[in-house]
């Protein structure tokens, strides 16, 4: 961690590793994480549908994100399975900073974490944090409850947009408003970007929370970079606004609070489902299948096999 702290790169991508495949070493990482090194100024998390322009979008992002020191970037697909074509694919698309010493990126997909993508996303970002990185970036593919959730362990929630897709009504329908601190419609360089910005601008404007944060709706062309300084200039300004309200430390700390609650629904259901080599697993199961047993009465009765 130290060397990682120091800028060495390939030391930081070790412990990624670590991180990534779990069990006693990932723990043992996690402990070198905690205290008060986790300084990072500001987590961001951006998400969307697949094309929407993330990737070009986030490459810009590292140059702004340069001001505030050293940047990391996790780029996080739960649809595939295979982390090699992720990574090739995130190399090719954020071309801008391969020669940067300031900036990590770094792609995890589906493969070996069984549904605990989020989980060990949570991790990665707190390593990257332990190890000094100023601004953590981290894009997420697609619009699914995996991606919501690891865009709420972020400070600030980027979700992007295009014309047409980018209509009031789906990105409701994706679960998109509630976690949305900034919106991009990016591709303003086609048609009906006014149009989406107006729609969106509309729906928010009904729903104001209580954080007293109106999220702004922002037009972006990521290709060329135009609007992007604006974007920048928001996702900060949220920032601000999470510090003066001290939501930032209260919402960094309720994080973590979910994280442990998540994990630790992970760890029981890993401890019931090995009962006696899965046997009770398969047998009680069975019986809810064959409406022999409800499975409120099932989990209930697995609970307490796991802790005799
Ligand atoms: N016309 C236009 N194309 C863009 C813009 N931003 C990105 N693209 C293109 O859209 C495609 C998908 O971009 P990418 O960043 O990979 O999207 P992601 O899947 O959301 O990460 C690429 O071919 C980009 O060059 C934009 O603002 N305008
Ligand atoms: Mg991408």
């Amino acid at each position: 961690l130290a060397a990682a702290r120091d800028g060495d790169k390939a030391a930081l991508g070790r412990l990624l590793s670590l991180v990534e495949r779990g069990g006693e070493q990932a723990k043992a990482v996690g402990r070198l994480t905690i205290g008060p090194s986790a300084a990072v100024d500001q987590v961001i998390g951006l998400t969307g549908a697949p094309g929407t322009g993330k990737s070009t979008l986030t490459d810009r992002l590292i140059g702004l994100a340069r001001q505030q020191g050293t940047v990391g970037v996790l780029a996080v697909d739960p649809s595939s399975p295979l982390s090699g074509g992720a990574i090739l694919g995130d190399r090719v698309r954020m071309p801008g900073h391969a020669l940067d010493d300031g900036v990590f990126i770094r792609s995890m997909a589906t493969r070996g974490h069984h549904g605990g993508l989020a989980l060990a996303a949570a991790g990665a970002i707190r390593l990257l944090a332990a190890a000094g990185r100023a601004v953590v970036l981290v894009e997420t593919v697609g619009v699914g409850q995996v991606e919501v959730e690891i865009a709420g362990a972020a400070d600030t929630t980027v979700v992007v947009v295009n014309p047409g897709w980018g209509d009031a009504v789906q990105a409701s329908k994706a679960g998109l408003l509630e976690v949305a601190d900034v919106f991009v419609v990016n591709k303003a360089d086609r048609h009906g970007a006014d149009q989406a910005r107006q729609d969106l601008d509309r729906v928010l404007d009904l729903g104001v929370g209580s954080s007293g944060w109106r999220p702004p709706v922002l037009m972006a062309v990521a290709s060329t970079g135009r609007g992007v300084e604006d974007v920048w200039a928001a996702i900060r300004g949220h920032r601000d606004q999470l510090e003066a309200t001290g939501q930032l430390t209260a919402r960094r700390n309720q994080q973590l609070v979910d994280e442990t609650g998540r994990l630790l629904v992970r760890l029981v259901e890993q401890d019931v489902r090995a009962l006696d080599g899965g046997r009770r697993w398969q047998q009680i199961t069975e019986a809810v299948a064959a409406r022999r047993l409800d499975p409120h009465e099932a989990a209930a009765e697995l609970l307490e096999l796991a802790g005799q």
